[in-house]
């Protein structure tokens, strides 16, 4: 696909948004500003801005546990994510759900999710509302390699193909589940587990946003034209802990500082994009320029936000007392 000018700066600012959004969060956080349990997304950011860069409103995604880049990449509000990270009341589920409950329909984000492998059901009951009101919407499940293995992931490959429906699987693979890296608990391969239930799949480099929105058309446009579910294998690397806090013991010395200096799709974009001469290194720093001074905005805001109160306590919920 060629892209023009303003769809490539939307990408950048996307994925942008999404690093600078978890640094922060991470800083944040190890300076003891954020309450809850934070797991972050930074170095998977081409991912999710590749894939949800195809989708609109009406198409839904389920995310996983990390589940910021998804959110931004679907278009939730910024400054309300940050807000509910903090546990604000103005935050975009109240302040209630906090980094890993962040959902907001409207924006066609069914949320993140602290079940690993719940969000393949979900995004089921989401393809069929879609193939049966004809709303022309897909529906995209992300989960992880460890996701992958869960019942609830492999029955919804079942079922999803069994009823055809407009799904998009998507195991973005980092090479662990928490600490067991996916060699000692990944059987088979992801593509021949897609061929088993009778879909296509297709492994893609998840640093490469050009590799992975092309991966992805095929997938969205095959859900979108009726013909069923696909799943992507998307590979990629996370650049902090499995949670904040994480000591990393698993992970071989230097890795991080390797993956940080060869497969940062951020600078892989811009390498990109500056050497065809698409974009200028300028437009690029003042997005970076525009964006640090919207992440530093939403954590002064989040810090002076009130929270919730006693009496929203009761609100939002299924059963009043
Ligand atoms: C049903 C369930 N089992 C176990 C856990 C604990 N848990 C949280 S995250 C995680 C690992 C998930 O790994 P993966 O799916 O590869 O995602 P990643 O963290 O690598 O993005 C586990 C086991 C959980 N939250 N839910």
């Amino acid at each position: 696909m060629q892209f023009n000018r303003e769809q490539l700066l939307e990408a950048y600012r996307s994925m942008r948004t999404i690093r600078d959004f978890e640094e922060r969060v991470h800083e944040e956080f190890s300076g003891g500003g954020i309450p809850g349990f934070v797991h972050l997304y930074a170095g998977e950011e081409a991912s999710a801005v590749g894939i949800c860069s195809h989708l609109d409103n009406r198409d839904m995604i389920a995310s996983t546990h990390r589940g910021h880049g998804h959110c931004i990449a679907k278009g939730v509000d910024v400054p309300g994510m940050m807000m509910e990270i903090y546990g604000r009341r103005n935050g975009v589920c109240g302040g209630k759900g906090g980094s890993m409950h962040i959902a907001d329909l409207s924006k066609g984000m069914m949320g993140a999710n602290g079940i690993v492998g719940g969000g393949p059901p979900l995004i089921c009951g989401a393809a069929m509302t879609a193939k049966y009101k004809k709303t022309g919407g897909v529906a995209v499940a992300f989960v992880g390699d460890g996701g992958s293995n869960q019942g609830t992931t492999l029955e919804s490959y079942n079922l999803a193909n069994v009823w055809n429906l407009p799904v998009i699987f998507v195991v973005e693979d980092n090479g662990y589940a928490e600490s067991t890296a996916s060699g000692w608990s990944v059987s088979g391969t992801q593509l021949d587990r897609a061929k088993g239930f009778g879909m296509p799949g297709v492994e893609v480099d998840g640093h490469d946003f050009f590799a992975v929105h092309e991966a992805a058309s095929e997938c969205i446009d095959r859900a979108r034209n009726g013909d069923g579910p696909s799943l992507m294998h998307v590979k990629l690397n996370r650049f902090f802990g499995h949670f904040e806090g994480d000591a990393m013991t698993y992970r071989e010395e230097g890795e991080i500082q390797r993956v940080r200096a060869e497969r940062d799709s951020l600078k892989i974009f811009r390498a990109r994009v500056t050497e065809m001469a698409l974009l200028e290194d300028a437009q690029l720093d003042e997005i970076d320029a525009q964006v640090a001074a919207l992440i530093d905005q939403c954590v002064k805001e989040s810090e002076n936000a009130a929270a919730p109160s006693e009496a929203d306590l009761l609100t939002d919920v299924y059963v009043t007392y």
